[in-house]
């Protein structure tokens, strides 16, 4: 009992430690855990599913109450439209997800980490990853997603300029898809790839070094857009579900994200 109470107590209020800082840009992610109580991830739970009776309802990937939808197949052939990828700033169609994507328990800390106030909002997510939905993330860097090298991002901060950040909403175990990540890799800064796949150069990490992020529902995984990261498919027996939230530092962006209100401004307190 008392385990269980300390294990939710909120973490502390204030900024991150410098050791947590100096472990963000040096080994590429920390993870706070219990950052969300036991109701708030009960009220995201619930909101995902009602974003999954949507999902099944809409049968093909597509906007629904400004919320994009990218639904495939399971590759169990149970279905077309089965299978629900992402969903592309789901607080549109669940506003409660938009709150807690305004959060400051979320901002502050992604602003510490960026060393600035003034923040874009580009992500804010729903990943299912329901077991033998076949949903994987290749290994990748976030800067690529970003635009990074293009005229479509600046790295206004000399760091990045980036944070993601990922709730667990269910446990995230080594058995049911989790994400992996590789230890230092930011270091590398970002990496060139090719169309059409855009596979990172297999010389300059090594798979093989991959730590498995396990997390309990509410604790937060924070990390830079050049740490190499990708899960495999659920091949467990309980859903893997994750809400993300992503923050650029103000200036950083020039694309438009899809989803109404995607790209909002947050000031941290
Ligand atoms: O949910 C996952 O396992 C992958 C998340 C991810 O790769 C990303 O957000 O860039």
């Amino acid at each position: 009992m008392v385990a269980h109470r300390h294990r939710h107590a909120n973490p502390p209020p204030g900024p991150l430690a410098p050791e947590e800082v100096a472990a963000f840009h040096d080994v590429g992610f920390i993870v706070v855990r219990g950052l969300w109580r036991p109701r708030e991830v009960a009220a995201m739970a619930r909101a995902f599913d009602r974003l999954a009776a949507a999902a099944a309802h809409l049968g093909a990937s597509g906007d629904h109450r400004g919320s994009a939808f990218v639904l495939g197949d399971r590759p169990d052939g149970r279905g077309a439209g089965a299978s629900i990828q992402r969903v592309v700033w789901c607080g549109a169609a669940e506003p409660i997800l938009l709150r807690y994507g305004a959060d400051p328990r979320l901002v502050s800390r992604a602003a510490q980490l960026l060393g600035v106030t003034d923040l874009e909002q580009l992500i804010n997510q729903a990943h299912f990853k329901i077991p033998g939905d076949g949903v994987a993330f290749p290994w990748h860097q976030d800067s690529r997603h970003r635009r990074y090298g293009t005229p479509e991002w600046t790295d206004v901060t000399g760091r990045g300029s980036f944070v993601e950040t990922l709730t667990a909403v269910d446990p995230m175990t080594a058995d049911n898809g989790p994400l992996q990540l590789i230890p230092g890799s930011a270091r590398l800064g970002h990496l060139a790839t090719d169309p059409p796949d855009h596979a990172l150069p297999a010389d300059r990490f090594d798979p093989a070094a991959a730590v498995d992020l396990v997390l309990a529902p509410g604790d937060v995984a924070l990390f830079g857009p050049y740490t190499i990261h990708g899960s495999a498919p659920n091949e467990g027996t309980r859903p893997r579900r994750a809400f993300l939230n992503g923050y650029a530092a103000a200036g950083a962006n020039r694309r438009v994200y899809p989803g109404r209100g995607a790209g909002r401004r947050l000031t941290a307190g």
